[in-house]
């Protein structure tokens, strides 16, 4: 009895191990922000081009990663290069935003909103955790309010921007809108507080297949949220 216990044990243990492993990856990712920012690398986007098909296209998906996002992070690299920028972290940038340059702050903010992007978005993604859907349900109502809420964001954002579910610092849920590639981290945002999902409403995030119908993008959206990612990073701030 006491050896087959042991085999047991033995043979859960690379399990054990493995899950240990997955949950620290998780944790890292989420702290892109408290990461040295002369230690941050252009992530890999988390699935292939085409796997947001038919909501999010492929060759939209292509250009927005390859080229867009792309392009915000080595931008931003070489406007911290030599400053002494390079050895802060996001978080720390983006609550002095306003100290900034332009440079810094469009591609600062370019760069991390489109890693949230990325990460909380998938085909058939799930429903919120029943303690981030309570929260919900306490914020706005019901899940169809925050929708409403949420997509009505992007829809009236004039010009280019995003729209934003965050948390504020008394663990509050709120629903803000931001211009360009500015966020609810920054100290010029109008609400503040930790983003949990964005939603970019640049034209090159859905005009290839949406052309100017930004409202069906936003549905489409809504429809790839990746709900598990968003209740783990909701969790993980109000615990
Ligand atoms: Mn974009």
């Amino acid at each position: 009895m006491r050896k087959l216990m042991l085999m047991l044990s033995l043979a859960l243990l690379p399990l054990a191990v493995f899950a240990g492993e997955a949950d620290n990856k998780t944790n890292n990712k989420n702290k892109i922000t408290m990461t040295t920012i002369n230690k941050l690398v252009f992530p890999e986007l988390p699935y292939a081009y085409d796997a947001l098909e038919p909501f999010i296209d492929k060759l939209t998906m292509e250009i927005h990663y390859s080229r867009h996002h792309k392009a915000y992070f080595d931008n931003f690299m070489n406007a911290v290069k030599g400053t002494e920028l390079e050895n802060k972290t996001l978080d720390e940038v983006f609550a002095n935003m306003s100290k900034y340059s332009p440079a810094v702050r469009n591609n600062g903010g370019g760069f991390f909103n489109h890693v949230l992007y990325w990460e909380v978005m998938k085909v058939n993604g799930g429903k919120p955790s029943a303690k981030l859907e309570a929260a919900i349900v306490k914020a706005f109502g019901s899940m169809d309010e925050l929708k409403k809420l949420f997509l009505d964001a992007g829809k009236t954002r004039f010009g280019s921007g995003w729209a934003w579910l965050s948390v504020n610092e008394k663990g509050e849920l709120f629903v803000s809108s931001t211009p360009n590639q500015d966020n609810p981290l920054m100290d010029v945002a109008e609400k503040k507080g930790t983003p949990i999902l964005g939603m970019d409403v640049w034209e090159h995030a859905y005009y290839l297949k949406y052309q100017n119908k930004r409202p069906d993008y936003t549905e489409a959206f809504w429809s790839v949220i990746n709900w598990e990612v968003v209740s783990k990073k909701y969790e993980a701030l109000v615990k």
